[in-house]
Protein backbone atom coordinates (compact mmCIF):
# COMPACT_ATOMS: atom_id res chain seq x y z
CA UNK A 1 0.00 0.00 0.00
CA UNK A 2 1.40 3.54 -0.83
CA UNK A 3 2.37 5.93 1.82
CA UNK A 4 2.99 9.49 2.68
CA UNK A 5 6.22 8.87 3.02
CA UNK A 6 6.68 6.57 0.06
CA UNK A 7 5.70 9.18 -1.91
CA UNK A 8 8.02 11.61 -0.27
CA UNK A 9 10.70 9.09 -0.73
CA UNK A 10 9.90 8.62 -4.50
CA UNK A 11 10.34 12.69 -5.07
CA UNK A 12 13.43 12.52 -3.37
CA UNK A 13 15.11 10.01 -4.97
CA UNK A 14 14.05 10.97 -8.50
CA UNK A 15 14.01 14.89 -9.30
CA UNK A 16 17.36 14.58 -9.48
CA UNK A 17 18.55 18.31 -9.77
CA UNK A 18 15.25 19.37 -10.90
CA UNK A 19 13.33 21.95 -9.33
CA UNK A 20 9.56 20.76 -8.25
CA UNK A 21 7.00 23.66 -8.52
CA UNK A 22 3.05 23.16 -8.74
CA UNK A 23 0.65 25.46 -10.32
CA UNK A 24 -2.97 25.58 -9.25
CA UNK A 25 -5.64 28.13 -9.15
CA UNK A 26 -6.01 27.89 -5.69
CA UNK A 27 -3.80 27.95 -2.95
CA UNK A 28 -2.58 25.19 -0.39
CA UNK A 29 -2.64 28.36 2.35
CA UNK A 30 -4.31 31.29 2.60
CA UNK A 31 -3.90 33.95 4.81
CA UNK A 32 -7.03 35.67 5.99
CA UNK A 33 -7.97 38.95 8.63
CA UNK A 34 -9.67 37.66 11.42
CA UNK A 35 -10.68 39.80 14.22
CA UNK A 36 -7.99 42.38 13.31
CA UNK A 37 -5.74 39.19 13.72
CA UNK A 38 -3.60 37.35 10.51
CA UNK A 39 -4.57 34.20 10.48
CA UNK A 40 -3.39 31.20 8.22
CA UNK A 41 -5.63 28.53 6.78
CA UNK A 42 -4.98 25.14 5.25
CA UNK A 43 -7.00 24.31 1.97
CA UNK A 44 -9.31 21.37 1.53
CA UNK A 45 -9.35 18.72 -1.23
CA UNK A 46 -7.62 15.87 -2.21
CA UNK A 47 -4.70 18.08 -4.47
CA UNK A 48 -3.34 19.79 -1.29
CA UNK A 49 -3.34 16.61 0.91
CA UNK A 50 -1.05 14.63 -1.45
CA UNK A 51 0.95 17.54 -3.17
CA UNK A 52 1.74 19.21 0.38
CA UNK A 53 3.82 16.29 1.90
CA UNK A 54 5.62 16.27 -1.48
CA UNK A 55 6.34 19.77 -1.52
CA UNK A 56 7.45 19.46 2.35
CA UNK A 57 9.69 16.87 0.96
CA UNK A 58 11.33 18.21 -1.89
CA UNK A 59 11.08 21.85 -1.24
CA UNK A 60 9.78 22.88 -3.90
CA UNK A 61 7.40 25.63 -4.68
CA UNK A 62 3.45 26.34 -5.17
CA UNK A 63 2.37 28.52 -7.36
CA UNK A 64 -1.56 29.91 -7.28
CA UNK A 65 -3.84 32.85 -6.88
CA UNK A 66 -3.27 35.21 -3.75
CA UNK A 67 -7.03 35.80 -2.57
CA UNK A 68 -7.04 36.24 1.02
CA UNK A 69 -7.66 39.49 2.57
CA UNK A 70 -3.89 38.94 4.32
CA UNK A 71 -2.00 37.26 2.04
CA UNK A 72 -0.20 40.35 0.33
CA UNK A 73 0.69 41.70 4.14
CA UNK A 74 2.69 38.88 4.29
CA UNK A 75 4.18 37.61 1.03
CA UNK A 76 7.58 39.31 0.37
CA UNK A 77 8.45 41.55 -2.90
CA UNK A 78 7.71 38.89 -4.61
CA UNK A 79 4.48 37.40 -3.39
CA UNK A 80 6.82 34.62 -1.70
CA UNK A 81 5.96 33.25 1.69
CA UNK A 82 7.65 29.66 3.11
CA UNK A 83 4.82 27.07 4.10
CA UNK A 84 3.66 25.28 5.98
CA UNK A 85 3.43 27.62 9.27
CA UNK A 86 4.17 25.61 11.35
CA UNK A 87 7.15 23.93 9.77
CA UNK A 88 8.13 26.16 6.77
CA UNK A 89 9.43 23.92 4.05
CA UNK A 90 8.59 25.24 0.94
CA UNK A 91 7.94 28.02 -0.90
CA UNK A 92 4.54 29.80 -1.88
CA UNK A 93 4.44 32.14 -4.61
CA UNK A 94 1.38 34.04 -4.96
CA UNK A 95 0.17 35.56 -8.53
CA UNK A 96 -1.84 39.16 -7.88
CA UNK A 97 -4.92 39.32 -10.24
CA UNK A 98 -6.74 42.68 -9.88
CA UNK A 99 -10.82 42.41 -9.96
CA UNK A 100 -10.93 42.44 -13.56
CA UNK A 101 -8.27 39.96 -14.21
CA UNK A 102 -10.30 37.46 -11.20
CA UNK A 103 -13.57 38.07 -13.18
CA UNK A 104 -12.94 37.70 -16.61
CA UNK A 105 -10.20 34.65 -15.88
CA UNK A 106 -12.25 32.87 -12.61
CA UNK A 107 -15.13 33.76 -12.54
CA UNK A 108 -15.99 34.30 -16.19
CA UNK A 109 -14.16 32.33 -18.90
CA UNK A 110 -13.04 29.22 -16.18
CA UNK A 111 -16.44 29.20 -14.27
CA UNK A 112 -19.00 30.49 -16.57
CA UNK A 113 -17.73 29.01 -20.08
CA UNK A 114 -15.32 26.36 -19.46
CA UNK A 115 -17.13 24.54 -16.07
CA UNK A 116 -20.20 24.32 -18.03
CA UNK A 117 -18.99 23.13 -21.33
CA UNK A 118 -17.29 20.14 -19.76
CA UNK A 119 -20.03 19.04 -17.60
CA UNK A 120 -23.26 17.79 -19.05
CA UNK A 121 -25.63 19.74 -16.88
CA UNK A 122 -27.86 21.49 -19.57
CA UNK A 123 -25.79 24.90 -18.45
CA UNK A 124 -25.37 26.54 -21.84
CA UNK A 125 -21.84 28.33 -21.49
CA UNK A 126 -20.95 31.83 -21.31
CA UNK A 127 -18.13 32.43 -24.20
CA UNK A 128 -17.22 36.11 -23.57
CA UNK A 129 -14.36 37.78 -25.30
CA UNK A 130 -13.75 40.00 -22.79
CA UNK A 131 -13.16 37.03 -20.26
CA UNK A 132 -11.38 34.68 -22.29
CA UNK A 133 -9.29 38.20 -22.79
CA UNK A 134 -8.35 37.94 -19.19
CA UNK A 135 -8.29 34.09 -18.98
CA UNK A 136 -5.00 34.64 -21.85
CA UNK A 137 -3.57 37.51 -19.85
CA UNK A 138 -3.79 35.54 -16.13
CA UNK A 139 -2.17 32.38 -18.18
CA UNK A 140 0.50 34.26 -18.91
CA UNK A 141 0.63 36.32 -15.75
CA UNK A 142 0.89 32.34 -14.31
CA UNK A 143 3.71 31.47 -16.57
CA UNK A 144 6.06 34.56 -16.00
CA UNK A 145 5.73 33.20 -12.21
CA UNK A 146 6.54 29.77 -12.72
CA UNK A 147 9.76 31.32 -15.10
CA UNK A 148 10.60 33.95 -12.16
CA UNK A 149 10.85 30.98 -10.24
CA UNK A 150 12.81 28.62 -11.70
CA UNK A 151 15.58 30.99 -13.41
CA UNK A 152 17.49 28.96 -15.68
CA UNK A 153 17.02 25.67 -13.62
CA UNK A 154 15.31 23.03 -15.14
CA UNK A 155 12.02 21.98 -13.21
CA UNK A 156 9.10 19.87 -13.24
CA UNK A 157 6.20 21.92 -13.65
CA UNK A 158 2.56 19.74 -11.76
CA UNK A 159 -0.18 22.22 -13.26
CA UNK A 160 -3.76 21.66 -12.11
CA UNK A 161 -7.14 22.09 -13.77
CA UNK A 162 -8.87 23.95 -16.02
CA UNK A 163 -7.87 27.45 -15.13
CA UNK A 164 -4.82 27.02 -16.72
CA UNK A 165 -5.16 25.30 -20.22
CA UNK A 166 -2.95 28.07 -21.92
CA UNK A 167 -0.25 27.81 -19.23
CA UNK A 168 1.76 24.60 -20.70
CA UNK A 169 1.98 26.42 -24.17
CA UNK A 170 3.24 29.70 -22.70
CA UNK A 171 5.34 27.95 -20.45
CA UNK A 172 7.02 26.37 -23.91
CA UNK A 173 7.57 29.20 -25.47
CA UNK A 174 9.27 30.97 -23.15
CA UNK A 175 11.69 28.79 -22.41
CA UNK A 176 11.54 25.43 -24.83
CA UNK A 177 13.68 22.84 -22.81
CA UNK A 178 13.89 24.09 -19.37
CA UNK A 179 10.48 22.34 -18.34
CA UNK A 180 8.70 18.92 -17.86
CA UNK A 181 5.25 19.49 -17.73
CA UNK A 182 2.03 17.52 -16.63
CA UNK A 183 -1.40 18.59 -16.07
CA UNK A 184 -4.44 16.78 -14.05
CA UNK A 185 -7.59 17.79 -15.84
CA UNK A 186 -9.80 17.59 -12.46
CA UNK A 187 -13.23 17.37 -14.17
CA UNK A 188 -14.90 15.63 -17.03
CA UNK A 189 -13.90 16.37 -20.62
CA UNK A 190 -16.76 16.36 -22.18
CA UNK A 191 -17.76 14.39 -25.97
CA UNK A 192 -16.62 16.15 -29.31
CA UNK A 193 -20.15 17.34 -30.26
CA UNK A 194 -20.36 19.41 -26.93
CA UNK A 195 -16.73 20.38 -27.21
CA UNK A 196 -17.10 21.21 -30.69
CA UNK A 197 -19.12 24.74 -29.51
CA UNK A 198 -16.50 26.29 -27.71
CA UNK A 199 -15.15 29.54 -29.86
CA UNK A 200 -11.58 29.23 -28.48
CA UNK A 201 -11.65 25.20 -29.31
CA UNK A 202 -8.16 25.26 -31.20
CA UNK A 203 -6.30 27.70 -28.68
CA UNK A 204 -7.63 25.15 -25.69
CA UNK A 205 -6.22 22.24 -27.25
CA UNK A 206 -3.03 23.81 -28.67
CA UNK A 207 -2.40 24.92 -25.12
CA UNK A 208 -3.00 21.56 -23.36
CA UNK A 209 -0.75 19.79 -26.02
CA UNK A 210 1.83 21.45 -24.72
CA UNK A 211 2.13 19.15 -22.42
CA UNK A 212 4.06 16.36 -21.89
CA UNK A 213 1.94 14.44 -19.63
CA UNK A 214 -1.72 14.86 -19.52
CA UNK A 215 -4.42 13.25 -16.86
CA UNK A 216 -7.66 12.74 -16.60
CA UNK A 217 -10.12 10.79 -13.77
CA UNK A 218 -11.26 8.24 -16.56
CA UNK A 219 -10.54 6.30 -19.70
CA UNK A 220 -14.12 7.96 -21.44
CA UNK A 221 -12.58 11.78 -20.48
CA UNK A 222 -9.64 10.79 -22.12
CA UNK A 223 -11.28 9.39 -25.07
CA UNK A 224 -13.26 12.30 -25.27
CA UNK A 225 -9.58 14.10 -25.28
CA UNK A 226 -8.39 12.62 -28.45
CA UNK A 227 -11.52 12.10 -30.35
CA UNK A 228 -11.34 16.34 -29.91
CA UNK A 229 -7.44 16.72 -31.25
CA UNK A 230 -8.41 14.14 -33.90
CA UNK A 231 -11.22 16.40 -35.19
CA UNK A 232 -9.69 19.65 -34.92
CA UNK A 233 -5.89 19.38 -34.90
CA UNK A 234 -3.45 18.27 -37.44
CA UNK A 235 -1.11 15.83 -35.04
CA UNK A 236 -0.38 12.33 -34.97
CA UNK A 237 -2.30 9.90 -32.34
CA UNK A 238 -0.96 6.55 -31.32
CA UNK A 239 -3.95 4.64 -30.15
CA UNK A 240 -1.65 2.34 -28.77
CA UNK A 241 0.16 4.65 -26.84
CA UNK A 242 -2.66 6.89 -25.79
CA UNK A 243 -0.29 9.85 -27.20
CA UNK A 244 -0.72 12.65 -29.24
CA UNK A 245 2.31 13.99 -31.67
CA UNK A 246 2.12 17.68 -32.96
CA UNK A 247 4.94 19.53 -34.28
CA UNK A 248 7.56 16.64 -33.28
CA UNK A 249 6.27 17.13 -29.37
CA UNK A 250 4.11 14.02 -27.49
CA UNK A 251 2.01 14.38 -24.94
CA UNK A 252 0.53 11.84 -23.12
CA UNK A 253 -2.58 11.04 -22.40
CA UNK A 254 -3.90 8.68 -18.95
CA UNK A 255 -6.58 8.23 -16.75
CA UNK A 256 -5.33 8.44 -13.36
CA UNK A 257 -8.14 8.46 -10.88
CA UNK A 258 -7.99 10.75 -7.78
CA UNK A 259 -8.45 9.28 -4.17
CA UNK A 260 -8.18 10.33 -0.44
CA UNK A 261 -6.01 10.18 2.16
CA UNK A 262 -7.58 7.14 3.18
CA UNK A 263 -5.65 6.26 6.54
CA UNK A 264 -5.86 9.82 7.51
CA UNK A 265 -9.62 10.01 7.38
CA UNK A 266 -9.92 6.10 9.08
CA UNK A 267 -7.57 7.43 11.71
CA UNK A 268 -9.74 10.78 12.71
CA UNK A 269 -13.02 8.94 12.14
CA UNK A 270 -12.77 7.11 15.47
CA UNK A 271 -10.88 9.96 17.73
CA UNK A 272 -12.71 11.60 20.56
CA UNK A 273 -12.67 14.70 18.92
CA UNK A 274 -15.18 13.61 16.04
CA UNK A 275 -17.25 11.75 19.00
CA UNK A 276 -17.86 14.50 21.02
CA UNK A 277 -18.80 16.51 17.74
CA UNK A 278 -20.76 14.34 16.32
CA UNK A 279 -22.34 14.61 20.07
CA UNK A 280 -23.05 17.89 19.55
CA UNK A 281 -24.58 17.64 15.59
CA UNK A 282 -27.04 14.92 17.10
CA UNK A 283 -28.40 17.33 19.96
CA UNK A 284 -28.48 20.48 17.85
CA UNK A 285 -30.59 18.90 14.88
CA UNK A 286 -32.45 16.67 16.90
CA UNK A 287 -31.41 13.68 15.19
CA UNK A 288 -31.57 11.29 17.63
CA UNK A 289 -33.95 8.21 16.85
CA UNK A 290 -34.03 8.85 13.32
CA UNK A 291 -32.64 7.33 10.05
CA UNK A 292 -30.35 9.85 8.72
CA UNK A 293 -29.80 10.88 4.70
CA UNK A 294 -27.01 12.61 4.36
CA UNK A 295 -26.36 15.28 1.40
CA UNK A 296 -22.62 17.11 1.56
CA UNK A 297 -21.73 18.95 -1.49
CA UNK A 298 -20.70 22.30 -2.42
CA UNK A 299 -23.68 24.07 -3.95
CA UNK A 300 -23.07 23.76 -7.32
CA UNK A 301 -25.40 22.69 -10.56
CA UNK A 302 -23.65 19.90 -11.44
CA UNK A 303 -23.86 18.20 -8.00
CA UNK A 304 -27.56 17.77 -8.56
CA UNK A 305 -29.13 19.04 -5.38
CA UNK A 306 -32.69 19.36 -6.38
CA UNK A 307 -32.90 15.94 -7.98
CA UNK A 308 -31.60 14.58 -5.08
CA UNK A 309 -34.42 16.61 -2.57
CA UNK A 310 -37.04 15.61 -5.62
CA UNK A 311 -35.91 12.07 -4.95
CA UNK A 312 -36.50 12.34 -1.33
CA UNK A 313 -39.88 13.68 -1.68
CA UNK A 314 -40.52 10.81 -4.26
CA UNK A 315 -39.21 8.31 -1.55
CA UNK A 316 -41.72 9.77 1.31
CA UNK A 317 -44.65 9.37 -1.89
CA UNK A 318 -43.95 6.18 -2.17
CA UNK A 319 -43.20 5.01 1.15
CA UNK A 320 -45.07 6.88 3.87
CA UNK A 321 -44.06 4.42 6.52
CA UNK A 322 -41.00 6.37 6.77
CA UNK A 323 -42.30 9.70 7.95
CA UNK A 324 -41.10 10.67 11.07
CA UNK A 325 -38.68 8.30 10.61
CA UNK A 326 -36.02 9.46 8.73
CA UNK A 327 -34.62 12.90 8.51
CA UNK A 328 -32.36 14.32 5.43
CA UNK A 329 -29.60 16.45 6.52
CA UNK A 330 -28.10 18.89 3.23
CA UNK A 331 -25.21 20.40 4.14
CA UNK A 332 -23.97 22.87 1.49
CA UNK A 333 -21.20 25.56 1.10
CA UNK A 334 -22.40 28.55 -1.07
CA UNK A 335 -19.69 28.87 -3.97
CA UNK A 336 -19.20 30.87 -6.78
CA UNK A 337 -22.01 33.40 -5.39
CA UNK A 338 -21.26 35.99 -7.71
CA UNK A 339 -22.30 34.19 -10.99
CA UNK A 340 -26.22 34.58 -11.58
CA UNK A 341 -26.12 30.55 -12.46
CA UNK A 342 -25.55 29.82 -8.54
CA UNK A 343 -28.55 32.57 -7.18
CA UNK A 344 -30.49 30.93 -9.36
CA UNK A 345 -30.07 27.38 -8.04
CA UNK A 346 -29.57 28.70 -4.12
CA UNK A 347 -33.58 30.08 -5.11
CA UNK A 348 -34.16 27.00 -6.52
CA UNK A 349 -33.33 25.20 -3.44
CA UNK A 350 -34.57 27.12 -0.65
CA UNK A 351 -37.99 26.68 -2.76
CA UNK A 352 -37.84 23.25 -2.93
CA UNK A 353 -37.25 22.39 0.54
CA UNK A 354 -39.89 24.89 1.70
CA UNK A 355 -42.38 22.64 -0.40
CA UNK A 356 -41.27 19.33 0.16
CA UNK A 357 -41.30 20.47 4.03
CA UNK A 358 -44.69 21.83 4.06
CA UNK A 359 -46.13 18.95 1.61
CA UNK A 360 -44.96 16.51 4.34
CA UNK A 361 -44.10 17.87 7.79
CA UNK A 362 -46.19 16.93 10.95
CA UNK A 363 -46.73 18.34 14.19
CA UNK A 364 -43.34 17.31 15.66
CA UNK A 365 -40.93 16.43 12.12
CA UNK A 366 -39.62 18.37 9.07
CA UNK A 367 -38.55 16.03 6.42
CA UNK A 368 -35.62 18.28 5.56
CA UNK A 369 -32.79 19.97 7.38
CA UNK A 370 -30.84 22.59 5.20
CA UNK A 371 -27.70 23.93 6.46
CA UNK A 372 -25.43 26.14 4.97
CA UNK A 373 -22.09 26.34 6.97
CA UNK A 374 -18.27 25.87 6.35
CA UNK A 375 -17.44 22.79 8.08
CA UNK A 376 -13.76 22.12 9.76
CA UNK A 377 -12.42 19.23 8.13
CA UNK A 378 -13.35 16.97 11.68
CA UNK A 379 -16.84 18.48 11.42
CA UNK A 380 -17.08 16.85 7.89
CA UNK A 381 -15.77 13.87 9.23
CA UNK A 382 -18.45 13.86 12.22
CA UNK A 383 -21.05 14.29 9.41
CA UNK A 384 -20.12 11.37 7.67
CA UNK A 385 -20.12 9.73 10.88
CA UNK A 386 -23.86 10.66 10.92
CA UNK A 387 -25.21 9.23 7.67
CA UNK A 388 -27.08 6.28 7.68
CA UNK A 389 -27.27 6.80 3.89
CA UNK A 390 -25.01 9.28 1.80
CA UNK A 391 -26.60 10.55 -1.34
CA UNK A 392 -24.13 11.63 -3.99
CA UNK A 393 -26.27 12.38 -7.11
CA UNK A 394 -23.64 14.88 -9.42
CA UNK A 395 -25.40 15.14 -12.69
CA UNK A 396 -21.85 14.89 -14.08
CA UNK A 397 -18.82 15.03 -12.04
CA UNK A 398 -15.23 14.28 -12.58
CA UNK A 399 -14.84 12.03 -9.49
CA UNK A 400 -16.43 13.21 -6.56
CA UNK A 401 -14.17 12.82 -3.76
CA UNK A 402 -17.56 13.31 -1.38
CA UNK A 403 -18.42 9.56 -1.83
CA UNK A 404 -14.99 8.48 -1.34
CA UNK A 405 -14.76 10.59 1.98
CA UNK A 406 -17.86 8.86 3.37
CA UNK A 407 -16.92 5.40 2.68
CA UNK A 408 -13.25 6.21 4.56
CA UNK A 409 -14.66 7.89 7.40
CA UNK A 410 -17.06 4.21 8.20
CA UNK A 411 -14.73 2.43 9.82
CA UNK A 412 -17.86 0.49 11.58
CA UNK A 413 -18.61 -0.63 8.18
CA UNK A 414 -22.34 1.61 8.81
CA UNK A 415 -23.61 3.61 6.66
CA UNK A 416 -24.74 3.24 2.98
CA UNK A 417 -23.43 4.85 -0.62
CA UNK A 418 -26.41 6.04 -2.75
CA UNK A 419 -24.02 7.12 -5.70
CA UNK A 420 -24.33 8.72 -9.22
CA UNK A 421 -23.97 6.63 -12.49
CA UNK A 422 -22.14 10.06 -14.25
CA UNK A 423 -19.76 10.38 -11.20
CA UNK A 424 -15.98 8.97 -12.06
CA UNK A 425 -16.31 7.60 -8.76
CA UNK A 426 -19.00 5.32 -9.77
CA UNK A 427 -16.13 3.41 -12.02
CA UNK A 428 -14.50 2.26 -8.53
CA UNK A 429 -17.17 1.76 -6.14
CA UNK A 430 -19.51 -0.56 -7.91
CA UNK A 431 -20.58 -1.60 -4.43
CA UNK A 432 -22.67 1.29 -3.91
CA UNK A 433 -26.05 1.97 -5.19
CA UNK A 434 -25.50 3.36 -8.58
CA UNK A 435 -28.29 5.86 -9.91
CA UNK A 436 -29.25 7.73 -12.59
CA UNK A 437 -30.76 10.97 -10.77
CA UNK A 438 -32.43 12.06 -13.61
CA UNK A 439 -34.91 9.19 -13.03
CA UNK A 440 -36.71 10.19 -9.72
CA UNK A 441 -38.37 6.67 -9.34
CA UNK A 442 -35.69 4.74 -9.61
CA UNK A 443 -33.19 6.95 -7.46
CA UNK A 444 -36.08 6.89 -4.85
CA UNK A 445 -36.17 3.30 -4.86
CA UNK A 446 -32.24 3.36 -4.77
CA UNK A 447 -32.60 5.08 -1.52
CA UNK A 448 -34.85 2.80 0.06
CA UNK A 449 -33.25 0.00 -0.81
CA UNK A 450 -30.07 1.46 0.82
CA UNK A 451 -32.51 2.45 3.79
CA UNK A 452 -33.53 -1.65 4.03
CA UNK A 453 -30.37 -3.45 3.33
CA UNK A 454 -29.65 -6.28 5.66
CA UNK A 455 -26.41 -5.63 8.14
CA UNK A 456 -24.80 -8.47 6.52
CA UNK A 457 -25.05 -7.31 2.81
CA UNK A 458 -24.20 -3.79 4.07
CA UNK A 459 -21.46 -4.73 5.90
CA UNK A 460 -19.87 -6.82 2.68
CA UNK A 461 -19.98 -3.97 0.10
CA UNK A 462 -18.54 -1.35 2.27
CA UNK A 463 -15.60 -3.54 3.37
CA UNK A 464 -15.02 -4.36 -0.15
CA UNK A 465 -15.19 -0.31 -0.98
CA UNK A 466 -13.31 0.51 2.37
CA UNK A 467 -10.69 -1.93 0.69
CA UNK A 468 -10.31 -0.76 -2.51
CA UNK A 469 -9.83 3.12 -1.48
CA UNK A 470 -7.52 1.87 0.92
CA UNK A 471 -5.25 0.24 -1.90
CA UNK A 472 -5.64 3.40 -4.49
CA UNK A 473 -5.41 6.20 -2.22
CA UNK A 474 -4.20 9.53 -3.23
CA UNK A 475 -0.34 9.14 -2.36
CA UNK A 476 -0.92 5.99 -4.67
CA UNK A 477 -2.60 8.41 -7.18
CA UNK A 478 0.39 11.39 -6.87
CA UNK A 479 3.27 8.45 -7.53
CA UNK A 480 1.80 7.02 -10.39
CA UNK A 481 1.45 10.59 -11.80
CA UNK A 482 5.03 11.98 -11.06
CA UNK A 483 6.53 8.20 -11.78
CA UNK A 484 5.48 8.56 -15.87
CA UNK A 485 6.34 12.14 -15.51
CA UNK A 486 10.35 11.24 -13.80
CA UNK A 487 10.22 8.25 -16.58
CA UNK A 488 10.39 5.21 -14.47
CA UNK A 489 8.47 2.34 -13.45
CA UNK A 490 5.82 2.43 -11.02
CA UNK A 491 5.98 0.04 -8.21
CA UNK A 492 2.26 -1.25 -6.71
C1 LIG B 1 -13.36 18.86 -8.50
C2 LIG B 1 -14.17 17.98 -9.47
C3 LIG B 1 -13.12 15.95 -8.44
C4 LIG B 1 -17.22 20.26 0.83
N1 LIG B 1 -17.84 21.04 1.73
C5 LIG B 1 -16.92 21.27 2.71
C6 LIG B 1 -15.72 20.62 2.38
N2 LIG B 1 -15.94 20.01 1.22
C7 LIG B 1 -14.91 19.20 0.53
C8 LIG B 1 -15.27 17.74 0.46
C9 LIG B 1 -14.44 17.28 -0.73
C10 LIG B 1 -14.37 18.54 -1.60
O1 LIG B 1 -14.79 19.64 -0.80
C11 LIG B 1 -15.30 18.45 -2.79
O2 LIG B 1 -14.72 17.58 -3.71
P1 LIG B 1 -15.55 16.94 -4.89
O3 LIG B 1 -14.69 15.92 -5.53
O4 LIG B 1 -16.80 16.36 -4.34
O5 LIG B 1 -15.96 18.13 -5.86
P2 LIG B 1 -15.33 19.49 -6.56
O6 LIG B 1 -15.07 20.54 -5.56
O7 LIG B 1 -16.30 19.84 -7.62
O8 LIG B 1 -13.93 19.04 -7.19
C12 LIG B 1 -14.44 16.61 -8.84
C13 LIG B 1 -12.26 16.90 -7.61
O9 LIG B 1 -12.08 18.16 -8.29
C14 LIG B 1 -10.86 16.30 -7.36
O10 LIG B 1 -10.23 15.97 -8.56
O11 LIG B 1 -13.40 14.81 -7.65
O12 LIG B 1 -15.10 15.78 -9.77
O13 LIG B 1 -15.39 18.62 -9.79
O14 LIG B 1 -13.12 16.96 -0.36
O15 LIG B 1 -14.94 17.14 1.66
N3 LIG B 1 -14.62 20.64 3.14
C15 LIG B 1 -14.68 21.33 4.31
N4 LIG B 1 -15.80 22.01 4.68
C16 LIG B 1 -16.94 22.01 3.92
O16 LIG B 1 -17.96 22.64 4.28
N5 LIG B 1 -13.59 21.34 5.09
Amino acid sequence: MWSKSDLQNLVKDKLGDYLFIVVSNRQPYVHVFNKGKVECRRGAGGVITALDPVMQACHGTWVAFGNGDADRKVADEKGKIKVPPENPSYSLKRVWLSKEEENGYYYGYSNEALWPLCHMAFERPLFRQEDWGQYVKVNRKFAAAVKEEAGDKKAFVWIQDYHLCLLPKFLKEISPSQFVIAHFWHIPWPNYDSFRICPQKKEILEGLLANDLLGFHIRNHRDNFIEAVDREIESKIDREKFSVTRQDHETLIRPYPISIDFEGINRISVSAEVLKIQEALVEEFRLGGYKVLLGLDRIDYTKGIPERLLAVDGLLERHPELKEKVVFLQMGELSRIHIPKYKELNDEINALVEEINWKHSTDTWEPIILVRRHLSFLDLIAFYRMGDVCLVSSLHDGMNLVAKEFVASRSDEQGMLVLSQFTGASRELTDAILVNPYDREQFSEGIFFALSMPDEERKKRMSKMRDLIQQHNIFRWSGKVLSELLKFEFKE
